[in-house]
């Protein structure tokens, strides 16, 4: 059985995914209609894992017997001034749920919730996946600076990375 303070704290983390998820969603969709095809593939895919981040907490919320508690999310930008601002924010907010993860974390000993405490250990190790894997771009985009053959050769190698990190994801 949750706390209650490990109940809230696990449903607020259900609002930081499903909020993730729809800023994917928004960036998916920027880039699909500034014909940048490989980075909307991307980033619908990041979305879906970011749902899919979400359900396993509702699930295990459920489970505990707490009630996971689905609410209004707060809208996420429609634009972005380029995509390479839009990966620095990507990484940006992915250091944030990082925080948000540490702080779970955090709550977990304080309650004394081993159970809770074990199965924040894949949203631990997920984050240190994602954390480099938005390195690697922010990397991959300052190499490029404002080559049109090398934003044509990103736009393509973006989905290799796609595939290669939920690859991984499956093994894990
Ligand atoms: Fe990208 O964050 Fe979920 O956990």
């Amino acid at each position: 059985m949750l706390t209650k303070k490990m109940e809230n704290a696990l449903n607020g983390q259900v609002r930081v995914e499903a909020e993730s998820s729809q800023v994917y969603l928004s960036m998916a969709s920027w880039a699909e209609v500034k014909g940048l095809e490989g980075i909307s593939l991307f980033m619908y895919r990041h979305s879906d894992e970011e749902r899919m981040h979400m359900l396993k907490l509702i699930k295990y919320i459920n489970e505990r017997g707490g009630h996971a508690q689905i609410t209004a999310l707060q809208a996420p930008k429609k634009a972005f001034t380029s995509f390479q601002k839009m990966f620095q924010q990507l990484y940006d907010h992915e250091i944030e749920v990082s925080k948000c993860i540490n702080e779970l974390v955090h709550v977990s000993l304080e309650e004394k919730d081993y159970a809770t405490h074990n199965f924040l250990q894949w949203y631990v190790a997920e984050q240190i996946e994602e954390e480099a894997l938005a390195r690697t771009i922010l990397d991959k985009i300052n190499l490029i600076g404002n080559d049109k053959g090398g934003l044509y050769l990103f736009d393509r190698d973006v989905q290799r990375i796609t595939v290669d990190s939920s690859a991984s994801q499956n093994e894990a």
